[in-house]
C-alpha cells in the first residue's frame, strides 16, 4: 500500500511532475514560491528527475540480482560527463512533460538547462570515453557499474587574460550536485603506510598481515545513469575521502591541531583530479588517490560478489574488472592482497583469480604518458603491495625465463621493476601481466603496441593485444546536441530506431535525396547561429561570426602532438596571403572562421605558447580592415562537453592533424563526422577507419604516414623550411604577433630542426590540403553529398559498437534488460 502510494506520487504526467518539482523547491531547497529562482528551479527539476531515475535504479540493482548475471566493472580516474538535465531527459522519455513543467514555471527548458554546471571531473578524451561508456552500457542493458573518485575540484578553469591561459579551481559542486546520492552508509576503510607482520596461522603456516600506519574512510556517492529508452538505470560509484578518526587510535593521543590537520590531509586525498606532480609529496598524492579508489572499489565488488555465496574460485565468472589505462593497476597487487592475506588463498589460485578477472586498456603511446612510480615511494606507502609486486614480477619472469627463450635485454625490458636509480614500478607492464586481455583504442594504435610500444609482450603472448575501437554515444552527440540534424535522420528513416541502432544510417548512403541535403544546410545553418550567439554573448558583442563562412575548428587538450601549431601557421599564412592581394581578388576568397578550445596543462610551457599565438593572432586578424571580413579567429576559453555540444554541430571541417603514429584514437573526429562535418587530418588514430568508412575522398587527408614519421625521426632527416613556412616564422620574429620571446618555445625547435612532430614536413602538405578544402567549399552541391556520405558511414563509430565488442571479446557478460512491468 506505502509503495503504492509512492509510485501515485511519482506519475510522469506534466502535473504530478509540477507538483514534484514545488515539493523539492520548498523542502529539499528551503525556497518559498516568491523566488522561483531559475537556479533553483534547475535544481528542483534536477532533484525530481533524480526521485524517478531511482526507482528504476533500484528495480534495475534488484534485477540484475535476481538475474545472477555477471557484471563488469569500469574503473576509470576519470568521468568526463558534463551535463546531466537534458541527456538524461531524453534518456527517460520524460523531455515533454519537463518542457511543459518548466513553461508552467515560466522558464525555458533550454535556458534551464544551460544554468547546470559541467561535471567536469576528467582533462579528454579519456574520460570523455569513460562517460560514453556508461550511456551505452545502460542503453544496451548490460549490467556494469563505473567507479572512480568524487573529486572536489574538476580539471581547472580556463580563463584568458591578454591571451594568456590563467587557470582557477572548478569547484563545480558550488550550487550541489543534484544528481548523487551520499551514501554515507558505505564507508570502507582503506590503509595505507605502516608495516607487514608475520603471523603463524592455527595450522602452524605462516601468514602475511599489514598493518597499516594510517586509515581514512572512502564515502560512496552514487550517481544514477539511465539507458535510452529501457528502464535500465545503472550507477556511477564515485568515492570520496574522510577522516577515520576512531580508526587512528595512536592519533587520538595526538595533540588536536596535529589531527585536524590529519583529518585535512585526509579530506585532500579526493580534492583535485591530478594534484601536481612536480614534488614528491605531490606524487605520492596522485598514488594514494590510486590506491584508495582501487581498494574501496575492490571491497564493494568483493561485498557484492560475497553475497552470492560463492567460493572465490568462480569470482572471474561473475566480475570482469576493466582498468582504464594505468590509474587503477593498483588494484592487480590490492586484489592479490585480499585473495592471499585476508582469503588465505594459495599464491597461484589467488594468481589465476586475478588474471581472469582484470582487463586493460591503454590510451597513449607517448613514453611520457606511461606511468611509473618509484619503488621506494610505493614502498613506504604501500609496504605489502611492494612484496606482492616483486613477488609477481619474480615469478613471472621465472616463467618467461623457462618457457621462452629471452634475452637479457628483452627480460629486462618485460621487467614490472625498472633498474634504474631509485628503481621504477612500470604500471603498463603490471597491468599487463595482471589483465587476460590488452587492448588498443583504434586499429592503428593497437598495431603500434603490438607491433612497437609492447612488441616483446605480443611475442610473448600473441593474441593478448587486441583492438576496440572507440566510439562516442550517438544520444549526446548527435540526437541531444543537434535536434535539426536528428529530426532530419529520424524523419529520413521513418523513425528513431536510429539513436540505439547508428548502423542503420548506412541504408541511406545509396539513397540521397535533395531534401535530406536541404535539411542538412538547414542543420547546420541553425547550430552556427547558435554559436555566432554565444560567441557575441562572450565577447560583448566584440566578435560578430559570419555563419556564411567555412567554420573551421580544432578542439581537444593543447599538446604538441596534436600541432595546433601547425594550425594557427597555416592561418598565418592565409592572413599574409590575403594581405597580399587586391580588393577584388579578396572579396573571391573562401571565408572562413577559424574556432580554437583546449586547455594546456598547467606547467605545460610549449602548450601554453600555442594559446598565446592562437590569441595574438587572433587580435590581429581579426582587428585588420583588410582582411576581417574574410578571415576571423577565434580561442574559446574553458573548453568543456557543454562547450563541445555548441561547436560540433556548427562546425564544417574539423582538424586532427596528429603527427602519424602519435593519437591513439581521438574521438573528437567522431562526433563532428556524425554531425556531417569534414575532416582535415592525418592518417592516425581512428581518423584511418573513419576515411575508410567515409571514403577518403570525402576528407582532406594529408601528410606523412605513421612508417614515414618513424623513418624521418630514425634517419634525423633535416627538412628544408618551406618558403610559405619561412615568411610565417619570420613574421612571428618580426613582432607582427607580439614579443616573439612569446614564441621561442615553439619557433626555435623549427628554426633548429629539431622539429620531434614534424610540423616543418608536414606544413605544406597541409597547406595543399587546405587548399582542397576551398576548392570543395566553393562547390556547395559537392560539399554537402561530402558532408552526408560522412554522416551515413558513422554507423560503426557509435559507443554501443566499442561496448558490445568489451562486452563479447574481453568481459564476457551478456545484456540483462528489466521487463517493462517492473
Ligand atoms: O581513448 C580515449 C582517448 C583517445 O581518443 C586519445 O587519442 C588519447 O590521447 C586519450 N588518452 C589519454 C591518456 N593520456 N594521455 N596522454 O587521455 O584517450
Amino acid at each position: 500500500k506505502l509503495w503504492d502510494l509512492v509510485d501515485e506520487y511519482l506519475h510522469n504526467d506534466t502535473e504530478s511532475i509540477m507538483r514534484s518539482m514545488a515539493d523539492h523547491f520548498e523542502y529539499t531547497l528551503a525556497r518559498n514560491k516568491w523566488n522561483l529562482a531559475p537556479q533553483s528551479l534547475f535544481q528542483a527539476a534536477a532533484y525530481s528527475l533524480r526521485d524517478r531515475m531511482i526507482e528504476w535504479w533500484n528495480d534495475t540493482q534488484e534485477y540484475f540480482y535476481d538475474q545472477d548475471s555477471k557484471r563488469a566493472y569500469y574503473m576509470s580516474i576519470e568521468f568526463l560527463m558534463g551535463r546531466t538535465l537534458t541527456n538524461a531527459l531524453i534518456s527517460t522519455g520524460l523531455l515533454s512533460p519537463y518542457y511543459e513543467a518548466l513553461k508552467e514555471f515560466g522558464e525555458n527548458l533550454e535556458t534551464i538547462a544551460d544554468l547546470e554546471h559541467d561535471a567536469g571531473l576528467g582533462s579528454g578524451g579519456l574520460g570523455r570515453l569513460a562517460a560514453c561508456f556508461l550511456d551505452s552500457l545502460a542503453t544496451l542493458n548490460y549490467p556494469a557499474w563505473g567507479y572512480g573518485i568524487r573529486y572536489k575540484y574538476g580539471q581547472f578553469k580556463q580563463n584568458i587574460v591578454r591571451g594568456y591561459q590563467v587557470e582557477t579551481p572548478d569547484f563545480w559542486l558550488e550550487s550541489g550536485n543534484p544528481w548523487e546520492i551520499p551514501r554515507q552508509d558505505i564507508v570502507y576503510k582503506v590503509g595505507m603506510y605502516g608495516s607487514v607482520q608475520y603471523v603463524t596461522r592455527s595450522d602452524g603456516s605462516l601468514a602475511v598481515k599489514w598493518e597499516p600506519g594510517h586509515c581514512v574512510g572512502a564515502v560512496a556517492y552514487d550517481t544514477p545513469i539511465p539507458g535510452f529508452n529501457t528502464k535500465n538505470t545503472l550507477s556511477l560509484r564515485l568515492w570520496s575521502s574522510k577522516p577515520l578518526v576512531d580508526m587512528n587510535p595512536e592519533e587520538l593521543k595526538a595533540d588536536p591541531w596535529d589531527m585536524l590537520r590529519q583529518n585535512q590531509a585526509d579530506e585532500e586525498i579526493t580534492s583535485v583530479l591530478y594534484p601536481k606532480a612536480d614534488s614528491d609529496s605531490g606524487k605520492e598524492l596522485r598514488l594514494k588517490q590510486q590506491y584508495f579508489f582501487s581498494c574501496a572499489t575492490l571491497q564493494d565488488i568483493i561485498r557484492r560478489f560475497k553475497k552470492s555465496n560463492r567460493p572465490f574460485a568462480e569470482f572471474p565468472d561473475k566480475v570482469a574488472i576493466q582498468l582504464n589505462d594505468t590509474h587503477p593497476t593498483v588494484s592487480v597487487p590490492e586484489l592479490m592482497r585480499i585473495l592471499v592475506d585476508e582469503e588465505s588463498l594459495p599464491w597461484d589460485q589467488a594468481w589465476a583469480i586475478t588474471t581472469k578477472t582484470f582487463g586493460f586498456t591503454n590510451h597513449t603511446v607517448l613514453p611520457e604518458a606511461l606511468e611509473k612510480w618509484s619503488v621506494p615511494m610505493f614502498a613506504h606507502l604501500l609496504p605489502r603491495h611492494m612484496q606482492i609486486v616483486f613477488e609477481i614480477n619474480h615469478r613471472f619472469l621465472e616463467e618467461v625465463k623457462v618457457k621462452f627463450d629471452c634475452s637479457p635485454e628483452v627480460i629486462s625490458r618485460l621487467s614490472i621493476i625498472e633498474e634504474s636509480n631509485p628503481q621504477q614500478i612500470r604500471m603498463a607492464n603490471l597491468a599487463i601481466v595482471g589483465s587476460h586481455t590488452v587492448n588498443g583504442v583504434a586499429r592503428i594504435h593497437s598495431e603500434i603496441l603490438q607491433q612497437s610500444v609492447f612488441a616483446d609482450w605480443h611475442r610473448l603472448w600473441p593474441g593478448k593485444i587486441i583492438n576496440i575501437t572507440n566510439g562516442v554515444t550517438p544520444r549526446r552527440w548527435l540526437y541531444c546536441c543537434n535536434p535539426t540534424l536528428s529530426s532530419a535522420v529520424t524523419k529520413q528513416l521513418g523513425g528513431n530506431a536510429w539513436v540505439t541502432d547508428l548502423s542503420l544510417l548506412k541504408d541511406l548512403r545509396s539513397h540521397i535525396t535533395q531534401e535530406f541535403l536541404r535539411d542538412v544546410r538547414e542543420a547546420n545553418k541553425v547550430a552556427k547561429e547558435r554559436l555566432r550567439k554565444y560567441v557575441s554573448k562572450l565577447t560583448n558583442g566584440a566578435v560578430d561570426l559570419d555563419t556564411s563562412s567555412l567554420f573551421d575548428t580544432q578542439v581537444k587538450r593543447i599538446h604538441e602532438y596534436k600541432r595546433q601549431l601547425m594550425n594557427i601557421l597555416g592561418v598565418i599564412h592565409r592572413y599574409q596571403c590575403l594581405k597580399a592581394l587586391t580588393p577584388t581578388e579578396r572579396s573571391q576568397q573562401v571565408k572562413r572562421t577559424h574556432i580554437f578550445a583546449g586547455k594546456a596543462a598547467a606547467s605545460y610551457q610549449q602548450a601554453k605558447a600555442v594559446i598565446k599565438l592562437i590569441n595574438t593572432v587572433a587580435d590581429v586578424v581579426n582587428s585588420d580592415p583588410q582582411t576581417k571580413d574574410f578571415l576571423t579567429v577565434v580561442f574559446l576559453p574553458n573548453y568543456s562537453v557543454s562547450l563541445a555540444e555548441l561547436i560540433v554541430p556548427a562546425t564544417d571541417l574539423s582538424e586532427h592533424i596528429s603527427t602519424a603514429g602519435t593519437e591513439a584514437s581521438g574521438t573528437s573526429n567522431m562526433k563532428f563526422a556524425m554531425n556531417a562535418g569534414l575532416i582535415i587530418g592525418t592518417l592516425d588514430g581512428a581518423n584511418v577507419e573513419i576515411v575508410e568508412a567515409c571514403g577518403q575522398e570525402n576528407h582532406f587527408i594529408f601528410g606523412a604516414t605513421a612508417p614515414e614519421v618513424d623513418k624521418l625521426r630514425a634517419e634525423r632527416q633535416s627538412v628544408a623550411i618551406d618558403q610559405r613556412l619561412y615568411n610565417v616564422l619570420i613574421s612571428i620574429e618580426r613582432g607582427d604577433f607580439g614579443a616573439s620571446s612569446n614564441y621561442r618555445w615553439l619557433i626555435d625547435p623549427l628554426w633548429q630542426g629539431n622539429d620531434y612532430y614534424c610540423v616543418a614536413h608536414d606544413f605544406p602538405l597541409y597547406l595543399e590540403a587546405q587548399q582542397c578544402v576551398d576548392a570543395d567549399w566553393r562547390t556547395p552541391d559537392v560539399w554537402a553529398h561530402k558532408t552526408v556520405l560522412t554522416m551515413f558511414g558513422m554507423g560503426t563509430f557509435s559507443s554501443d559498437h566499442s561496448i558490445h565488442q568489451y562486452a563479447r571479446n574481453i568481459w564476457n557478460i551478456k545484456p540483462a534488460r528489466m521487463p517493462t512491468e517492473h
